[in-house]
């Protein structure tokens, strides 16, 4: 079996040995990695674990000079004992005091399927899928464990939410894979979560998937009863239903409450939780009707359902109500649920956001949205996986800093963004300070510099149909996906105030108020809500077509300037010379985003750059 991967172990540089396999708990987890790192022969340093159940995966760190208890339940004492390595191997203040997860429920969601691919996967193959069965190495699956359990990730959804081949995971044959996965992870602390497919009882011979027909349940209450008891502390299900062509209750004219309480009841007996995505609109819209705007589709669809759905349902909803754009605007939904429990999604894997060849960092964008959706409304948090089979995990070596950054804000969504980027760079490279800062820098001003080049002022969609990487400022204007600009020689965006389309009355009043006005509405989000003429006047008395102009100068410029201080930096040759690479993949693709917006909007507006750079007709 090629281990190369074993040599890139991501942000657990510190950690030289692999976790042996029989090491059964996160005890024993937890007690390997302290030994291992702290070397008390060499640094004198000390661990005493005191197991205290009832603080579940809560930890206790008390220090008295080198010598360090940590109290905790289980999994807690081993999120307390990697605490204590990254704090450590940073030089950071030790976290002493007890600590909790803010989110109970912390999800990485895996797009793999069973063919080995994964959708929107930009990392290689699938790390556990090939061929339609189970193929991997333990060792890696171990690592993996230990990566995710290092920064406090607790739930691997393992499979597709578009379940392709879908009686292929709950087929009695592979079940007692799904528990040997199962197996290698918990010692690690983490559970296994399964994408099911809604329709499939038809697929096991049954006339109907409708949820209100005794027989579809009594089959999901019997399929629920074999799948935990050979995988008994499976977290739940997962389901992407009515969305994208996938089936759901509506073609049995059911609601989504209805389609969820079935299956819901179906797992309650084993302690299971249903996730059902809200991700739901109409992916065959028609571009000439302007009334039919794609981010209201969420909450108009739901916001009747608040209070209709079980206990151990929660709804799974985007961080934003298209589809997770540079920039939107955080879903109205996140506000407009209390009696239904509720889940943030992200997405790691960078589908709009580069590929993972352009840098994009993502904790200054989760800092905004945390500011924003009043994080107490939400209970769990799920984020799209950026893993595969690569050596070094994430494709780009650095985007596995998005990984470590959703277990860090996922444990406590007041995270810091500076301070977590820089706590990935010093527990992943040995570099002098000012060498480090520099990658600091780069990596914090990735996303910003990203947004500049890309789509302007929250328009959202400029991107190239199917694949999503490098610009096409029409290439979704007349599809049927609901993605529109409607940019043309008058002006561009569209107005979603309540003269127009009317999601901006989605939002509470003190929301909707400072997106409805132009003048209160923050620049970045600007197109989103308002159709403007290109010699509007921004705040900063920049028209809209200059502020255009300059964003995509400066934002090609930026990566320039990235790639220069990339090039100084001593990595390890391999990240180093991936980084690079990837790096003038990056500056080319910025100066095409720069050049073909730019002659979009000059051709349609007539209007040249004021400071008389060259704009390609
Ligand atoms: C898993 C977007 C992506 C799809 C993805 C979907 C979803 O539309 O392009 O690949 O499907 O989101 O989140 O379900």
């Amino acid at each position: 079996m090629d281990r190369a991967w074993e040599s890139r172990k991501a942000w657990l540089a510190a950690l030289s040995a692999p976790v042996p396999e029989g090491v059964n708990n996160p005890l024993e987890v937890a007690a390997f990695e302290t030994e291992t790192y702290l070397d008390a022969a060499r640094t004198g340093r000390s661990v005493r674990f005191v197991p205290y159940p009832a603080m579940k995966e809560s930890y206790e760190i008390c220090r008295q000079g080198n010598d360090f208890q940590i109290k905790g339940g289980q999994p807690g004492v081993l999120y307390g004992a990697y605490a204590l390595i990254r704090a450590l191997q940073a030089g950071e203040e030790i976290p002493v005091g007890v600590q909790k997860p803010y989110y109970p429920l912390r999800m990485l969601n895996c797009w793999d399927n069973m063919d080995g691919t994964i959708e929107r996967g930009y990392a290689g193959r699938s790390i556990w899928f090939e061929q339609g069965r189970f193929d991997y190495d333990p060792a890696r699956i171990r690592q993996l464990g230990r990566m995710l359990a290092s920064v406090g990730i607790n739930v691997l959804c393992l499979n597709n939410v578009n379940v392709h081949q879908p009686a292929q995971h709950l087929t009695d044959d592979l079940l007692p894979e799904v528990e040997r996965f199962a197996a290698i992870l918990r010692p690690f602390g983490v559970r296994l979560m399964l994408s099911i497919d809604f329709s499939q009882p038809l697929q096991q011979g049954l006339p109907t998937a409708d949820p209100e027909d005794e027989r579809v349940a009594a089959w999901w209450r019997q399929r629920a009863k074999e799948v935990w008891r050979a995988v008994p502390d499976l977290a739940g299900f997962l389901v992407k239903a009515d969305s994208e062509h996938r089936p759901g209750p509506n073609a049995y004219g059911r609601t989504h409450a209805q389609g969820a309480n079935m299956l819901a009841r179906a797992v309650k007996p084993f302690g299971g939780v249903l996730v059902w995505r809200a991700f739901v609109y109409n992916c065959m819209q028609d571009w000439r009707d302007t009334k039919t705007d794609r981010p209201r589709a969420a909450y108009d669809l739901y916001r009747p359902m608040d209070g209709q759905f079980d206990d151990n349902v929660i709804l799974q909803i985007k961080y934003g109500p298209f589809d997770f754009q540079v920039r939107e605007p955080v879903s109205p939904l996140l506000y407009a649920m209390p009696k239904t429990r509720l889940a943030i999604e992200f997405q790691l894997a960078q589908e709009y956001t580069g590929h993972q060849i352009d840098l994009y960092a993502m904790p200054p964008m989760w800092r905004e949205i945390m500011d924003q959706t009043g994080k107490q409304r939400v209970e769990a948090i799920a984020a799209v996986s950026n893993l595969g089979r690569d050596d070094n995990w994430t494709g780009h070596p650095f985007a596995a800093l998005n990984l470590f950054a959703f277990g860090l804000f996922a444990w406590n969504p007041d995270a810091d963004p500076e301070r977590v980027i820089r706590l990935w760079c010093q527990n992943t490279y040995d570099l002098p300070a000012e060498e480090r800062e520099k990658l600091v820098s780069v990596l914090l001003r990735s996303r910003a510099i990203y947004e500049k080049y890309t789509a302007p002022l929250g328009l959202c969609w400029m991107v190239r149909p199917d694949g999503h990487y490098g610009p096409s400022p029409y290439g979704y204007e007349f599809q049927a996906w609901g993605t529109y600009n409607r940019a043309d020689c008058r002006g561009v965006g569209v107005d979603r105030t309540a003269g127009g389309t009317g999601y901006a009355d989605q939002y509470p009043p003190e929301i909707r108020d400072r997106y409805a006005d132009s003048k209160t509405c923050p620049d970045e989000l600007l197109l989103f809500f308002h159709r403007l003429p290109y010699d509007f006047v921004m705040r900063d008395e920049r028209t809209l077509i200059q502020r255009i102009y300059d964003d995509h100068f400066e934002g090609a410029e930026a990566a320039e300037e990235m790639q220069e201080a990339l090039r100084g930096l001593p990595l390890p040759p391999e990240d180093r010379q991936e980084a690079l690479t990837r790096m003038e993949m990056q500056v080319r693709n910025a100066r095409e985003w720069r050049d073909v917006i730019n002659t979009f909007f000059h051709r349609f507006s007539g209007i040249d750059d004021k400071k008389g750079r060259r704009i390609y007709d």
